[in-house]
């Protein structure tokens, strides 16, 4: 049988080859073909022209992409299952993004082994904290298309977080800043009761679970 759990996250382009259908569903998810809006408040319009990406940390040297720099960047495209905590389950959602890999390859991180965790910020002040080990290896990317499309405003356009292990109030939309931090600072989500971490085939939705 395989597992769930080791199958994903490891390998951020697996095409679930081998993988029963319904074992790549998560206890308490159904399948939607539908790709539903989750908000907490309006969609934040943000033009090219003026769309940045910074990130920064203690003790290391912060960078800005614009568009443009960002758009030079090596772009991957890839084929992943998405879990929303609210309880559907995408399979097969196409996108198409930088890996946080090729980001970070930017920044000499060696020389701060302290900075182990992230918060991801959007340009409205939502905010999801993430493992740095969760982010790194091929399971996180700052995509900018899907389905072949330009990503549209209200699922996070011009680019957003995905995370694609992790519950999707992780992937903040409208990303425009990653945080490199010593502490696990919890962000929007998790302060008011949700999981820390957020596991969906560890069904980890509340603190506690
Ligand atoms: N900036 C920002 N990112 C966010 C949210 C939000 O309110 N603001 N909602 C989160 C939640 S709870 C979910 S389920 C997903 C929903 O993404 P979607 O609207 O593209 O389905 O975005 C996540 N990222
Ligand atoms: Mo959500």
């Amino acid at each position: 049988m395989t597992d769930g759990i080791i199958s994903k996250g490891f390998t951020g382009r697996r095409r679930n080859s081998g993988l029963d259908k319904r074992d790549r569903i998560p206890p308490g998810q159904y399948e939607t073909d539908q790709f539903p809006v989750l908000s907490a408040g309006p969609t934040p319009r943000v033009s090219l022209d003026r769309w940045t990406f910074k990130v920064s940390g203690k003790g290391i040297e912060t960078l800005e992409w614009n568009w443009k720099e960002f758009l030079a960047l090596p772009q991957e495209t890839f084929t992943v299952d998405i879990h929303c905590v609210t309880k559907w389950t995408k399979l097969d959602t196409g996108w198409k993004g930088v890996s946080l890999d090729t980001v970070f390859s930017k920044l000499n991180l060696l020389s701060a082994p302290n900075l182990q965790y992230i918060v991801a910020k959007d340009v409205t002040g939502y905010t999801a904290n993430l493992p740095l080990k969760d982010v790194i290896n091929g399971k996180a990317w700052i995509v900018h298309e899907f389905d072949g499309k330009t990503l549209s405003a209200d699922h996070g356009g011009p680019a957003r977080l995905l995370v694609p292990h992790l519950y999707l109030w992780k992937s903040v939309k409208w990303l425009n800043e990653i945080i490199l931090t010593e502490n696990d600072q919890p962000g929007f989500w998790e302060s008011v009761g949700y999981h820390n971490y957020g596991d969906p085939f560890l069904e980890q939705r509340y603190r506690g679970d």
